[in-house]
């Protein structure tokens, strides 16, 4: 089989999808690309972070009170250098700026990007995966103004959605609502290779990952949640077991590809829950979705949750969609027992 026939980069791959979009102007690839163009940067940096004088705090804090560490605003700057000037979006919204960045008009694009330039940066130090999250709209209002109906929109408007996890290997993985693929970067030659065409959730949940020494912050239904699932164990076997990493994108990618179920439920300490709706929950939900599993705050699709601001925090249970609707169902329980 001739070497091209095998290898189908990430260009190529986003090029085919949009062929299915008649009248697709090719912007939509384009971004993305450029997105994958950001990762790689970010990549670099990451992968000698111990190298460099780029690790740990860099003495900041952002609009959420996280202290940023020198990767952080790295990676922020890339995305905004990289894809803000791509010509292809009019607005960025980031977890680390507390403002939504307008474009200038010479240069805006048809698109709006939500992303967490480096998610689970608080474990940089210690070599564990990090991530970038992005999630893509289209501008829907009338002329080069940048309204909030452009960037508020629920989940179900995204065109596209994905992350760039930085683990073992830099894998670029997203979605523009035709199934999920994975794309392996290689750094000798620069380029993502498809290496996980049209990922499937494992219908089998074999996973559970949430931060258990939240416990004493937990509602009810939370405790019974885990009861529930911890008694799939018995003497036969161990079905479930517990990874948390504490990286979103980790435990996210892991689950994605093994078959699990992610919690971050709201609790005293959180009691909008601590993820953000725009740039974590959103993206994530619709790769999710497209892989066969759900995503919900409880009581609704994250998807279908009306965007309060840019920072809106919500609980998330992501994962196999039995045992989301299992979550759901504690929870519905509780709040009967409560009331
Ligand atoms: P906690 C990282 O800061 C992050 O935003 C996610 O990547 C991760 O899932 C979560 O916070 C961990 O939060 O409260 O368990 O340390």
């Amino acid at each position: 089989m001739p070497l091209m026939d095998r290898l189908i980069t990430l260009t190529q791959h986003v090029r085919a999808t949009q062929l299915h979009h008649p009248g697709a102007s090719g912007e939509l690839s384009a971004l993305i690309t450029q997105i994958g163009v950001a990762g790689k940067v970010i990549s670099a940096q990451v992968n000698k972070a111990g190298l460099v004088k780029i690790r740990g705090s860099a003495g900041t804090t952002n609009i959420q009170g996280e202290v940023q560490h020198r990767l952080d605003q790295f990676a922020e700057r890339t995305i905004q250098d990289i894809v803000g000037r791509s010509g292809h979006v009019c607005a960025l919204m980031s977890e680390e700026e507390e403002e939504i960045i307008e474009v200038k008009e010479s240069d805006r694009g048809g698109y709006v990007i939500a992303y967490d330039p480096l998610d689970g940066s608080s474990n940089i130090d210690f070599n564990v995966s990090v991530g970038t999250i992005f999630s893509i709209f289209r501008k829907v209002s009338a002329g080069v103004e940048v309204t909030r109906r452009d960037t508020l929109q629920r989940g179900v408007e995204q065109v596209a959605a994905g992350y760039i996890i930085y683990g073992s290997s830099t894998m670029f993985v997203y979605t523009v609502g035709q199934g999920v693929h994975g794309f392996t970067l290689d750094p000798t030659v620069g380029e993502y290779i498809l290496s996980h065409p049209d990922i499937r959730l494992n219908a089998t949940c074999k996973v559970l990952s949430i931060n258990t020494c939240n416990g004493p912050y937990w509602d009810g239904w939370v405790h019974d949640f885990m009861g529930r699932m911890l008694a799939r164990n018995d003497a036969d076997k161990r079905r479930i077991n517990d990874r948390h990493i504490g990286s979103l994108v980790a435990d996210f990618h892991r689950n994605l590809l093994m078959g699990g179920i992610f919690l971050y439920p709201a609790d005293s300490q959180s009691p909008k829950g601590k993820l953000r709706l725009m740039y974590e929950a959103n993206p994530l939900a619709f790769v999710i979705e497209q892989a066969g599993g759900a995503a919900s705050d409880g009581c609704q699709r994250i998807l279908e949750i009306e965007p309060e601001w840019a920072h809106h925090r919500v609980q998330l249970i992501i994962g196999n969609a039995a045992e989301v609707e299992l979550a759901e169902e504690c929870l519905r329980a509780g709040s009967v027992v409560e009331a």
